[in-house]
């Protein structure tokens, strides 16, 4: 099936149900990814430099398992690995051969990624494999050496329940006794500070948001009016919950691919999931796929965690 027409279904499905949905997932065409960025350097959006601060501090503690020995560092979604060059530089100290596989889906952000690293730290060696986890993780899970796999940004925090269970199982599969795990996980914290972080005043994540409708249109011939909708989002400090919406203003029919799909006003599509976690959460989570963890290998800063599990 085509990527189009895989869009289409899962869209035209998951706008025939009730509440109306859409997959996060879809929210990464080139422009989506490009206001992604935005949202990266927004102060309100205070993710990546909770988990740079963290990672300085931890860096050299994460390293110190992997001393005088051959390590693969794999890493999920790697973007363009600007935070991850802080722990390969420690690795690169500690252990003796450094090779780095970066995965993700966009081939050209690998190869920044690429040319960065090894002009940073000359000693460390760069894979590329770009395409989706599952037939990517595969391919890097086969290399040689003691393997570390970080899924970093809070990415976990997007999937529902069944997804991070199937997820972190399939993560658990592919390593071998002895590798672990590192994954990185925004914190439950002052309810504002996350709300605000997904409802910023500069509108950006309004603009992330209301994309959908606009790629619905540019790869669907969708006929969504943008400013017919508009951002919701709200954070539930009890359940950890952040979740955005696209509200319809008004009564409305619209068109996608010669299927119409109408909208009471006040209609919402639910379109992310942000989980926020405690920390004992993300152990239970990892503990119960069988990883195991050192209450010395769990790190947390200013309502920032990263975990490393062993298998
Ligand atoms: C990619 N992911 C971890 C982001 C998040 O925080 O859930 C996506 C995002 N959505 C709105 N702002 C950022």
């Amino acid at each position: 099936m085509s990527q189009q027409k895989a869009f289409l279904d899962h869209v035209i499905e998951g706008l025939r149900q009730k509440p109306k949905k859409i997959s996060s997932l879809y929210f990464y065409d080139t422009k989506g990814s490009r206001i992604f960025q935005e949202i990266m350097n927004m102060p309100e959006y205070y993710l990546p430099e909770l988990e740079k601060a963290l990672l300085i501090k931890e860096a050299e503690s994460i390293a110190a398992h992997f001393k005088e020995e051959p390590v693969t560092v794999i890493e999920l979604g790697a973007g363009d690995g600007s935070k991850t060059r802080i722990l390969l530089e420690s690795l690169s100290v500690s252990s003796r051969n450094v090779t780095y596989v970066p995965l993700d889906i966009d081939k050209d952000v690998l190869e920044e990624n690429k040319q960065a690293t090894v002009k940073a730290i000359p000693g460390v060696q760069v894979k590329i494999i770009a395409g989706n986890y599952f037939e990517t993780l595969s391919k890097a899970a086969g290399m040689e050496g003691k393997k570390l796999l970080l899924f970093m940004g809070s990415n976990l925090g997007n999937f529902d329940e069944n997804r991070t269970r199937d997820f972190l199982k399939m993560i658990y599969d592919h390593l071998d006794g002895g590798d672990y795990f590192l994954l990185a996980v925004d914190l439950k914290k002052d309810p504002k500070k996350i709300a605000k972080a997904y409802d910023d005043p500069h509108g950006i994540t309004a603009k992330f948001n209301l994309n959908l409708l606009a790629r619905m249109n540019r790869e669907l011939e969708g006929d969504f009016r943008l400013d017919q909708f508009e951002h919701y989002a709200t954070y539930n400090p009890l359940s950890g919950l952040a979740q955005s919406f696209l509200v319809s203003k008004k009564r409305q029919k619209v068109q996608i691919a010669g299927q119409f799909i109408e909208f009471e006003a006040g209609e919402v599509i639910h379109t992310e999931n942000s989980r926020k976690y405690a920390l004992p959460e993300i152990k239970q989570l990892l503990e119960n796929e069988g990883f195991l963890i050192n209450p010395s290998d769990i790190f947390e800063q200013e309502g920032y965690g990263l975990v490393l599990a062993g298998k």
